[in-house]
C-alpha cells in the first residue's frame, strides 16, 4: 500500500507516521469563566494563542479548531455564534503559524468561510450529512474527515443500539465516502472516523477500537479521537477527567500500532512522546 498523503491547499499532510491532531475547542464549557466574557474577547484568544503555539512547539501537526459543542446532551448553536467563534481565531492562527488547520464543523457557511479564510481540512463530526455540507465541502476542495454518529449529541448517549457496531460503522463510512465522491470529493483526500464515543457505549466503543484494521483495510487514513473521553474513565473506573491522561496516551499508542494515520488529542507533548518512542523501536526492529 502507498504511503497516504492528503493535498491540504498548500501543503502536504505525509501519513507515512502518525499525525498528531491538537484539539482546540473554543466553545464557551471550555472556559474557565462559564464562556460569558468569552465571544472573541482579547484575552480568550490570546490565551488561546498561547495553547496553540505550545501544541505546536510540542509537535502537532494539525490544530483542530471548532465552534459547536458536541459534548453528549450540549446544546446547538447557532451558525453566527459558530462563525464568530471559528473565523477570528483560524485567521490569527493561519497568519502566525506554519501549520494545517483543521475546522471541526457540520455548517456549510463555516466551510466555505474557513476554507475562504484558510483553512486546511473539514473535519464534520456528522459526516457532512447537514444542509449543503457535502457541497461545500466539495467546493473547498480540501480533504474530510468523516466520523460516524448515532444519533445528534443531544441524544446519542441515551441508549446507543447496535446489530453489529463494526458493521454498520464502516457500511455508514462506506456510504458516506460514496456520497463525497458522487459530489466530486476526490477518494484519496476522505479520512474514516469512527466516532468513538458519539452514540456508543464503552462495549461498542471497545469493539470499534479492536477492529481499526477492517477501518485501515477500507485504504483510508483513519483518525482515531479516544482523548480523555468518558470510555477511558469507565475503564480505569475514575470519574475525574484529570485522571485520564495516561489511559488517553496508551489508548493513542495502540492506535498507532494498529494502523491509525492521524491521532485527536489534547495532551500533544504526552502524546507525541510516547508515539516517538514506539517509532524509535519500530524503526529500529527494520533495520
Ligand atoms: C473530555 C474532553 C471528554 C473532550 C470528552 C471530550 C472527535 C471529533 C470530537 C472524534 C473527530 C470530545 C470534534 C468530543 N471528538 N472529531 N470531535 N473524531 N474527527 N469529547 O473522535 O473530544 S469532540
Amino acid at each position: 500500500m502507498p504511503a497516504l498523503r492528503l493535498k491540504c491547499r498548500d501543503k502536504v499532510l505525509d501519513l507515512s507516521r502518525p499525525a498528531i491532531m491538537g484539539i482546540v475547542n473554543l466553545t464557551p464549557d471550555s472556559f474557565s469563566d462559564g464562556g460569558q466574557l468569552y465571544a472573541g474577547s482579547r484575552l480568550s484568544q490570546s490565551k488561546t494563542l498561547v495553547a496553540i503555539e505550545k501544541m505546536l512547539k510540542d509537535g502537532a501537526d494539525i490544530i483542530d479548531i471548532g465552534g459547536e459543542s458536541t459534548r453528549p446532551g450540549a446544546a446547538e448553536v447557532s451558525e453566527q455564534r459558530e462563525l464568530d467563534r471559528v473565523l477570528p481565531i483560524l485567521e490569527l492562527i493561519v497568519s502566525r503559524f506554519d501549520t494545517l488547520v483543521s475546522v471541526d464543523t457540520s455548517t456549510a457557511a463555516v466551510m466555505r468561510e474557513a476554507t475562504a479564510k484558510g483553512a486546511h481540512l473539514i473535519n464534520d463530526v456528522r459526516g457532512l450529512r447537514g444542509d449543503g455540507a457535502l457541497d461545500a465541502a466539495a467546493q473547498s476542495g480540501l480533504p474530510v474527515c468523516l466520523m460516524h454518529m448515532q444519533n445528534q449529541p443531544q441524544t446519542m448517549q441515551l441508549e446507543p443500539v447496535y446489530q453489529d457496531v463494526v458493521a454498520e460503522v464502516l457500511t455508514f463510512l462506506a456510504g458516506r465516502k460514496q456520497a463525497c465522491i458522487e459530489a466530486g470529493i476526490a477518494a484519496d483526500q476522505i479520512i474514516f472516523d469512527p466516532g468513538f464515543g458519539f452514540g456508543k457505549t464503552l462495549t461498542h466503543n471497545l469493539s470499534l477500537f479492536n477492529a481499526i484494521d477492517q477501518f485501515i483495510a477500507s485504504g483510508q487514513p483513519v483518525l482515531v479521537g479516544v482523548s480523555r473521553k468518558a470510555m477511558i474513565g469507565q475503564m480505569l473506573g475514575t470519574e475525574r477527567s484529570s485522571q485520564r491522561l495516561i489511559g488517553s496516551v496508551t489508548m493513542a499508542v495502540l492506535a498507532a500500532q494498529r494502523g491509525a494515520a492521524i491521532l485527536r488529542v489534547h495532551d500533544v507533548l504526552e502524546t507525541k512522546q510516547a508515539i516517538d518512542i514506539w517509532q524509535a523501536i519500530t524503526v529500529k526492529e527494520q533495520d
